[in-house]
């Protein structure tokens, strides 16, 4: 099935999940392994209902989901990379800032994304090669400097002995950059980069399903993505700078190593 046929069925997908996290009475909420850490039964919802659906869209695919067992390593030719509600901290408290999150791997390419935020009726989808859309519609990151740089981040919530070291790269940015935003849902934030709202975004530790759909469609409205060590890990945790342009991406990228190595913090 040629990609663009595979994404047309992936955004219908991620807008009928979308759809079930609309009606969110009566969900149940549990902590994971942290006070902080919850997945609720629209989580395990939405994911059951992804898995079988993404499974038979490419058959013999594999399926890494946050609620979900781990994928093994090893090589795949396909693995869908999803996290059913990112932002569920928000989706559990009644806090409408949650999204629907879907990335597509081929042998360990990034190659596939579709973000969908069904509150405010936004679908961000891209393949590689073909452009990022919002609804449809082209999007780009802006050409602002880093002066004028809006910058989402976060302070290791999962992780609390992490937060000096974000308070730390919070700081530096904030002398430097126009201002913060915390909103809750990487993959939310990074398409906000991809379509110039938003500039820049730093995360330390987070997991391939926060971003892995979000980085193709940053990708290809022109912005910058790695970890600390190089690319984006689809299979681990890793600290997550993104950018509107290099030159940005770069900058952030000194801030968040110095204050790496002077916390003695390794990946
Ligand atoms: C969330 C991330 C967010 C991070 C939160 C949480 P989840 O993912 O998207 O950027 O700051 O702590 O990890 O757990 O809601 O899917």
């Amino acid at each position: 099935m040629p990609m663009e046929r595979i994404l047309s069925e992936v955004i219908s997908l991620a807008e009928q999940a979308g759809n079930m996290m609309l009606d969110d009475s009566g969900i149940t909420v549990e902590n994971k392994a942290t006070k902080e850490n919850y997945v609720t039964s629209m989580d395990v919802k939405i994911e059951g209902f992804l898995r079988e659906n993404l499974t038979s869209l490419i058959p013999g695919s594999f399926f890494l989901g946050e609620e979900g067992d781990p994928v093994s390593e090893g090589e795949k030719e396909y693995m869908w990379i999803v996290d059913p509600i990112d932002g569920t901290a928000n989706f559990a408290r009644g806090i409408r800032m949650s999204v629907v999150s879907i990335g597509l791997a081929h042998f360990g390419e990034l190659v596939l994304g579709v973000v969908r935020h069904p509150h405010l009726g936004e679908t961000y989808s891209a393949v590689k090669g073909n452009g990022a859309f919002l609804n449809g519609e082209p999007i780009h990151v802006s050409d602002r400097t880093k002066e004028h740089c809006m910058v989402s981040l976060a302070w290791s919530t999962y992780n609390k002995k992490l937060a000096p070291m974000c308070f730390e790269v919070s700081q530096r940015l904030y002398g430097v950059c126009e201002d913060l935003r915390r909103i809750g849902t990487a993959a939310y934030e990074l398409c906000q980069v991809a379509k110039g709202s938003e500039d820049m975004l730093f995360e330390i530790r987070l997991a391939p399903w926060d971003y892995a759909g979000a980085a193709v469609i940053l990708r290809e409205a022109g912005g910058v993505i790695s970890s600390v060590d190089g690319d984006v890990s689809l299979t681990h945790s890793c600290t997550v700078m993104a950018a509107n342009t290099a030159g940005n991406h770069e900058f952030l990228s000194s801030v968040v190593k110095d204050v790496l190595e002077n916390f003695r913090v390794t990946e």
